[in-house]
This record gives structure tokens, sequence and C-alpha cells, in this order.
């Protein structure tokens, strides 16, 4: 009978543990660039359950964590996230660097960029600039999506000067047919960070618009196009 209740009431507090362990949703951090300038995520790639937080902390220099996709690794996923430049001067102190959070929403891979100096020469992306949730194996890996974002930054950034050199006027248009200007991108996020339901993550920022739902296949328009 003490026995069987001694069973009865351990079973209860074990199976309340691990009721709280199952809800605990862990935060990963990343640092965006490196504490000295490095154009590179800390770490690259990370392994992330669904309502899990990753934390991007910037860096000094002037980056950003943009959504992007395995094909298109320099290129903003539409409607994907974007936490917009945020300048960080050398010397700043750890706790005065500027954060930006997202929710983990599935355990699909997210594929993410730094777009500064994106279409030239100067592009982070190119410079291996990416980081991955959740990547996969083999022929959808990390290692292989920066070495999509490098040769597909080499290509903007060569589009970009020849069309420079022929005309600016067709420069600007040959930009404006990469499916998100990140002018608009930037306006977006700064004044109000859409929560998508069907994407795997969403922003923790607090402004939200609801957006036209646009589902896992919203994900994948830019890659799709
Ligand atoms: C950060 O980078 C963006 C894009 O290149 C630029 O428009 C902005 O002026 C930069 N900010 C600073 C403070 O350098
Ligand atoms: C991101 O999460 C961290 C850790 O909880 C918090 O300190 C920080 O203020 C958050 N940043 C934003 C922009 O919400
Ligand atoms: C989410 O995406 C899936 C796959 O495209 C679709 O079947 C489902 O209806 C979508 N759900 C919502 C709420 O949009
Ligand atoms: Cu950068």
């Amino acid at each position: 009978m003490f026995l069987g209740t001694l069973a009865a009431l351990s079973a209860l507090f074990f199976a309340s543990l691990s009721s709280v362990a199952a809800k605990d949703s862990r935060s990963h951090y990343v640092a965006v660039g490196g504490r000295n300038g490095d154009l590179k995520f800390y770490p690259e790639y990370i392994t992330a359950d669904k309502d899990d937080v990753v934390v991007f902390t910037f860096n000094p220099k002037n980056h950003t964590a943009t959504q992007s996709t395995f094909k298109k690794p320099c290129l903003p996923l539409e409607h994907g996230f974007d936490s917009g430049f945020f300048p960080v001067a050398i010397g700043t102190v750890r706790d005065a660097r500027p954060t930006f959070n997202i929710t983990v929403k599935d355990t699909e891979p997210v594929w993410v960029y730094c777009r500064q100096g994106a279409f030239t020469a100067e592009s982070h992306c190119g410079a291996g600039m990416v980081f991955a949730i959740n990547p996969g194996k083999g022929e959808y890996s990390f290692k292989q999506f920066k070495k999509n974002a490098v040769a597909e930054a080499g290509v903007l950034a060569s589009a970009s000067v020849v069309t420079t050199a022929s005309a600016s006027a067709s420069a600007t248009s040959k930009q404006s047919t990469y499916a998100v200007s990140p002018t608009t991108s930037v306006t977006t996020s700064k004044t109000a960070y859409p929560v998508y339901t069907n994407t795997s993550v969403t922003t923790s920022n607090t402004a939200y618009t609801v957006p036209t739902p646009r589902a896992i296949a919203g994900r994948f328009h830019v890659e799709d196009a």
C-alpha cells in the first residue's frame, strides 16, 4: 500500500518533470559577424526544435540576417524574415549590441544570409556570410549552401557590373527584376515585422501585420521562380 502510493507519486513526479521538459524551448545564440568584423555567422548552422528561439546578436560592421532559399542563397525569400541593417561600431560592448529574434516553427531547413553589399563584389553573402537552421545532409548540406552562395554572389555582382557599364538606367531595372527590392525590405522590417503562420519561423518583434497566407508555397516562391 505504502509502496504503491510511493510508486504512484514518483510516477506523477516524473511525468510532470518530463512534461515541463517537453515544453521548454531553448535559445540559440548566433553572432552575426565576428567581433573584429569577420564576415561570418558564429556558429554557421544550428539544429533547433519547434518553438526554439534564435537570438541573432549583431557584431561590428553593418550586417543583416535575411532569410533566403537553398538555391538562391544571396537573394531574399519573398515574405521571409529580414532583420534590416544593424550598423555597430567596433568596440561596442556586448550588452549594447542589437539583437533580432526569431522563433522556429518546425524542423524544416531555414536558410539565412547577410545582404550587405548585395549585387557588388563586396557582397558579404559572396564572402560566405550565410547561416542555416536545420540544414540537410549531402546535397542540401550547409557546405553546399555556402558554395551556392559564393557562386551566386559572383553572378549577381558581374550581372550588375555589366549593366552599370552599359547604362546606369538599365542597371537599376536589372536589379528590380530580382523579386524583392532590398530597400523595400528594410522599410518593412523597421516598421512592422510580418508573422507567417505557415513558414518555419516567426519573428519575435511586437508589431505584426497579418500577411496574406502564402503558406509553404510562399517559402519556396523565389526558389521556384
Ligand atoms: C548600413 O548599410 C546600408 C546598406 O549598405 C547602408 O544603406 C547604410 O547607410 C549603412 N549604415 C551605416 C551607418 O553605415
Ligand atoms: C531576444 O531575446 C533575448 C533573450 O531572451 C533578449 O535579451 C532580447 O532583448 C531579445 N531581442 C529582441 C529584439 O526582442
Ligand atoms: C500550409 O501549407 C501547406 C502545404 O502547402 C498547406 O497544405 C496548408 O493548407 C497550409 N496551411 C495554412 C494555414 O495556410
Ligand atoms: Cu554582413
